[in-house]
């Protein structure tokens, strides 16, 4: 596939931290579409997905386990139709974030009619539902929500059930659980490589299983990268940084070995936070994983 759709949606609802709703005009002003075109493929930006901003809105309630539903409900199935939409045209779907919460929309979107697999690089599981979470924060539900556990309105956005099997997720990157998130996980079919399999395995082997899980049976892969993933040292502009994670080679590594694969449907590039960065370094970086995800080798 030739031709890339590009999808803003500059929400930050779903965190607990303002700027993340800043992210795609910095991972834009890093040079996307140009250097995207520069790949050989044809780009279409297609604007933003509309978006209130926080002080348009009521104040969630102190201990509301489902801060903003509404909002992040309506922008959800707003990002899943211009997905679709993209995906109808032949056009690979690039979505840009804004808080993680967006993936419940940009996966039900991709996954609308057919089966696919998902690989989830971030430091955090995002598998708490409201009965586990400790903030309320919806970015903190999305794997749940996809896998059909939590909140109804978002584990069936578009309608139906469950958008992902179990066995059709796998988690790279993983560093912090809230506990009863970590129960939950280990409950669940979904294969969890965390930085301590990375470090005794090394990332390639990971990769390897990763993609072939994910690809068996299904009809090819998202992925969704959340740049905390990395290490905050590589990539400091982001909202929950958490120590110890992959490193700038890791992460060139795993998309380079996801664009090998052949398998790639679609990408989220989520959690830049330009306010919290130096020099927007952290979304120069998310547009180099996204050309070796699509391809851009070394020699
Ligand atoms: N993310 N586990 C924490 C929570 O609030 O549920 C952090 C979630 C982070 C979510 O980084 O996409
Ligand atoms: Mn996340
Ligand atoms: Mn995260
Ligand atoms: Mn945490």
């Amino acid at each position: 596939m030739r031709d890339i759709a590009i999808i803003g949606t500059p929400v930050d609802l779903g965190a607990g931290r303002r700027g993340v709703d800043l992210g795609p005009g910095a991972i834009r002003y890093a040079g996307l579409k140009e250097r995207l075109e520069e790949l050989g493929y044809r780009v279409r930006d297609k604007g933003n997905v509309a978006v209130p901003l926080a002080e348009q809105l009521e104040l969630p309630a102190a201990g509301e386990k489902l801060r903003y539903l509404d909002a992040i409900t309506e922008i959800n199935i707003q990002l899943a139709r211009e997905v679709q939409a993209a995906v109808a045209d032949g056009a690979f779907p690039l979505i840009l974030g804004g808080d993680h919460s967006l993936s419940i929309g940009s996966i039900s979107g991709v996954a609308r009619g057919r089966r696919i697999g998902v690989i989830w690089v971030d430091a955090h599981g995002d598998f708490n539902t409201p009965e586990t979470t400790p903030s309320g924060n919806i970015h903190g539900m999305s794997v749940a929500a996809l896998t059909g556990r939590g909140n109804p309105r978002l584990a069936s956005l578009l309608g139906g059930g469950p958008v992902l099997r179990d066995s059709d997720v796998v988690m790279v990157g993983i560093r912090d659980l809230d506990p009863a998130e970590r129960a939950a996980l280990r409950q669940s079919g979904i294969q969890v490589f965390t930085m301590h399999d990375i470090d005794r395995r090394g990332l390639a082997s990971v990769m390897e299983e990763a993609l072939m899980r994910v690809s068996m049976g299904t009809a090819g892969v998202h992925v969704s990268l959340d740049m905390d993933a990395l290490d905050p040292a590589a990539a400091p502009g982001v909202g929950t940084p958490v120590l110890g994670g992959i490193s700038y080679r890791e992460a060139h590594l795993a998309m380079e070995m996801i664009a090998q694969s052949g398998k790639l449907l679609s990408m989220d590039l989520v959690e830049v936070n330009p306010i919290l960065d130096a020099h927007n370094v952290t979304a120069e970086l998310a547009v180099e994983f996204a050309l070796s995800a699509l391809g851009k080798r070394i020699f």
